[in-house]
C-alpha cells in the first residue's frame, strides 16, 4: 500500500524532473522500517516536547485570570465539541505543573514548549493591570523546569486572545499591533531573563482561517474572505513589532533568540502527471505558507506576487473596490523582512490537490475559493484519528525541502510541532511509526538534502484539550485519566520510544514493535 503512492511519486520527479533538493526516489521515500537510523541527531539539535496553554492549564477563572475567546466560546457553545466538553478543568496544569515537570524530566528532553495565557497575566487585555498570582504560576513553572535544567520556549500567542479585545474586533483591529506589543514588553520583562527563546505567535493561518474565516474555532466570525485576511495582516504586523521590540529592548542584556510559528500541511498533486494538479498543490503552498512566510523569509518581503495578483483579480471580479488582500506599506515590509531568528514549523499531514473552481461549502468570497484548489487524501494512508489527519511520512521531508528551496538554508527550521492524532489508548503503536517514520524523514532532511534544521518538538506532551474535537482526539505521549481529580499522567509507548530517541539520539525502529495481532490500542 506504501510502496505504491512512492512508485508514483518517483515516476513525477523522474518524468517531470521536479527539482527537490529532496531527492526522495523509490522505496527510500519512506525511509526505514527497522533496524537503527544510519543517522543520528547533532549534540547541539534540540529534541523537545510542547503545549499550549488553553489547551491544558484549566482553572479558566481562578488565580485571577480573565476570559479568554476560548472560555467565553465554549461556555456559550456548549454542544461545539463531540464531547460537550470545556477546557475549564483540562489537564489541570494550573494546579499540576510539578507533575507536568516530572514527565518531561522522565522523557529527558532538554526543552520545553508552552504557551503564556495571556488573560492569566493581564486579566483585562490591557498592560494597565498586571495579575501577580498570573506572573507566580509561570515564575514557579520556571523555577521547576530550571531545577532540571529544562529550557522553556514560550509562544505568547497560541490562539487564546483576551476577550475584551475581541469585542473590538480582535485581531481585524489595526489596534491590537500596539496591544500585542504591550503584552510582550510585560511578558519579556518579567520572564526574559528565564526564557532565551521565544515564539510570538503559533500558527496565524490556522487562528485566523478557522476562527476568523470560518465557523470552526473560536470566535467563529464566518468573515469569509475578508475578515480571514484582515487577521493575518495585523497578527503579522504584530509579529514583526514584537520581534523588533525584543530586538532592540531585550536581546541586548538576555541574548535570546525570537521567531514566529507557521503551519505547513504539504501539498501534493493529485495526479502528479498532471500539469494542473502541479499547479493546484503549488498554489496551495502559496497561498496557504507563503502568503505568511514571503513576507518574513524572503529576500524581497511583502506578500507572494502570485497571491497578491490572484486576491486582487478574483476581488475586482467580484466588484469589491479594492483588494481583500490588505497592502503592507514599503516601511511594514522593511519591517516584516528578516523578522525572525528561526522558521518555526508545525506539521502534521499531507493533502493532494486538484484545481477547482468551486467544491460545496465554499464560500465566496473565501480563501478556499480564492486558493481554487479541492484538498483529499490518500485512502491507502493510515488515518487513525481525527478527520483532516492521516500519515504520509514523506510529506515531512518534501515540506521541509519546499520551504528550505523558497527562503534558503540560513534562517534554521525548528520544527515547534509533530504528531499524530487517535482515539486513545496506552499502546499507541501507530504514534510510535508515526515519530519515528517523520523524524527519520526530517533526518533525512538535514543529512541527505542540506536542510538547516536545528531542533524538533513533538506535539504533545500529553492528552489535552484538542479544540474543535475536545478530548476525543489524542495527540498526547502521556495518557491523560480526565475522570480523575488527579488528572493521572501515564506514559504511552510514544513516550517510551521518545525517551529512547532522546537518550541515544537516533531512531530504533525495533526498540518497540507491535505485536502481530495488534488489536488492543485501547486502554
Ligand atoms: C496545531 O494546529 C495546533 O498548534 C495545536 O494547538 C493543536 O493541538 C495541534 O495542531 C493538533 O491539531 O484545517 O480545514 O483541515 C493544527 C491545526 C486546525 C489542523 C484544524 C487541522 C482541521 C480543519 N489544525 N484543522 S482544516
Amino acid at each position: 500500500m506504501q510502496s505504491s503512492s512512492v512508485v508514483v511519486l518517483g515516476s513525477a520527479i523522474l518524468l517531470y524532473g521536479l527539482s527537490w533538493p529532496c531527492d526522495a526516489r523509490g522505496s527510500d521515500a519512506y525511509g526505514l522500517d527497522s533496524g537503527l537510523s544510519n543517522y543520528s541527531f547533532p549534540e547541539n539539535f534540540i529534541l523537545g516536547v510542547s503545549t499550549a496553554a488553553f489547551q491544558i492549564e484549566g482553572a479558566w477563572n481562578e488565580g485571577g485570570r480573565g476570559e479568554s475567546i476560548w472560555d467565553k466560546f465554549l461556555h456559550e457553545h456548549p454542544t461545539y465539541t463531540p464531547d460537550n466538553s470545556s477546557a475549564d478543568v483540562a489537564a489541570d496544569s494550573y494546579h499540576r505543573f510539578k507533575d507536568d515537570v516530572r514527565i518531561i524530566r522522565d522523557l529527558g528532553v532538554s526543552t520545553y514548549r508552552l504557551s503564556i495565557s495571556w488573560s492569566r497575566i493581564l486579566p483585562n487585555g490591557t498592560d494597565n493591570y498586571i495579575n501577580a498570582e498570573g506572573v507566580q504560576y509561570y515564575r514557579n513553572l520556571f523555577d521547576e523546569l530550571a531545577k532540571y535544567n529544562i529550557t522553556p520556549m514560550v509562544t505568547l500567542f497560541h490562539w487564546d486572545l483576551p476577550q475584551m479585545f475581541m469585542d473590538l474586533g480582535g485581531w481585524t483591529n489595526p489596534e491590537m499591533v500596539d496591544y500585542f506589543e504591550d503584552y510582550a514588553r510585560v511578558a519579556f520583562n518579567l520572564f526574559g531573563d528565564v526564557v532565551k527563546i521565544w515564539t510570538t505567535i503559533n500558527e496565524p493561518h490556522q487562528h485566523c482561517y478557522n476562527g476568523y474565516g470560518t465557523d470552526y474555532f473560536a470566535p467563529a466570525l464566518e468573515s469569509y474572505g475578508v475578515g480571514e485576511y484582515l487577521c493575518d495582516h495585523y497578527i503579522l504586523l504584530a509579529h514583526a513589532r514584537v520581534y523588533h521590540l525584543y530586538d532592540r529592548e531585550f536581546r541586548p542584556k538576555y541574548k535570546g533568540k525570537i521567531g514566529i510559528t507557521l503551519d505547513a500541511f504539504w501539498a501534493d498533486p493529485l495526479d502528479p502527471t498532471k500539469e494542473e494538479d502541479r499547479e493546484a498543490a503549488e498554489r496551495y503552498m502559496m497561498m496557504n505558507l507563503a502568503r505568511y512566510a514571503n513576507p518574513i523569509y524572503s529576500a524581497e518581503g511583502d506578500y507572494p506576487a502570485v497571491v497578491r495578483a490572484r486576491i486582487n483579480t478574483i476581488s475586482q471580479l467580484q466588484g469589491f473596490p479594492r483588494s481583500r488582500l490588505p497592502y503592507f506599506t514599503a516601511q511594514e515590509i522593511e519591517d516584516l523582512r528578516g523578522s525572525s531568528d528561526f522558521f518555526g514549523l508545525n506539521h502534521y499531514t499531507t493533502f493532494l490537490m486538484t484545481p477547482s473552481r468551486m467544491e460545496k461549502g465554499w464560500r465566496v468570497p473565501s480563501s478556499d475559493h480564492d486558493t481554487g484548489v479541492r484538498l483529499s487524501q490518500n485512502p491507502a494512508w493510515p488515518k487513525p484519528g481525527a478527520e483532516w489527519f492521516s500519515v504520509y511520512p514523506p510529506g515531512f521531508r518534501k515540506t521541509i525541502n519546499w520551504i528550505t528551496q523558497k527562503y534558503g538554508t540560513k534562517v534554521p527550521i525548528i520544527v515547534t510541532e509533530n504528531g499524530l492524532s487517535d482515539f486513545g489508548g496506552i499502546k499507541d503503536y501507530a504514534r510510535v511509526s508515526y515519530f519515528n517514520k517523520y523524524m527519520y524523514q526530517m533526518l533525512l532532511a538535514m543529512y541527505e538534502d542540506g536542510c538547516n534544521v536545528q531542533g524538533y518538538f513533538a506535539w504533545t506532551l500529553m492528552d489535552d484539550f484538542e479544540w474543535k474535537d475536545g478530548y476525543v482526539s489524542k495527540f498526547g505521549i502521556y495518557h491523560v485519566d480526565f475522570t480523575s481529580p488527579e488528572r493521572t499522567r501515564t506514559p504511552k509507548l510514544s513516550a517510551l520510544n521518545y525517551r529512547e530517541i532522546v537518550r541515544t539520539r537516533r531512531i530504533n525502529f525495533d526498540y518497540i514493535v507491535p505485536p502481530k495481532t495488534a488489536s488492543s490500542n485501547h486502554i
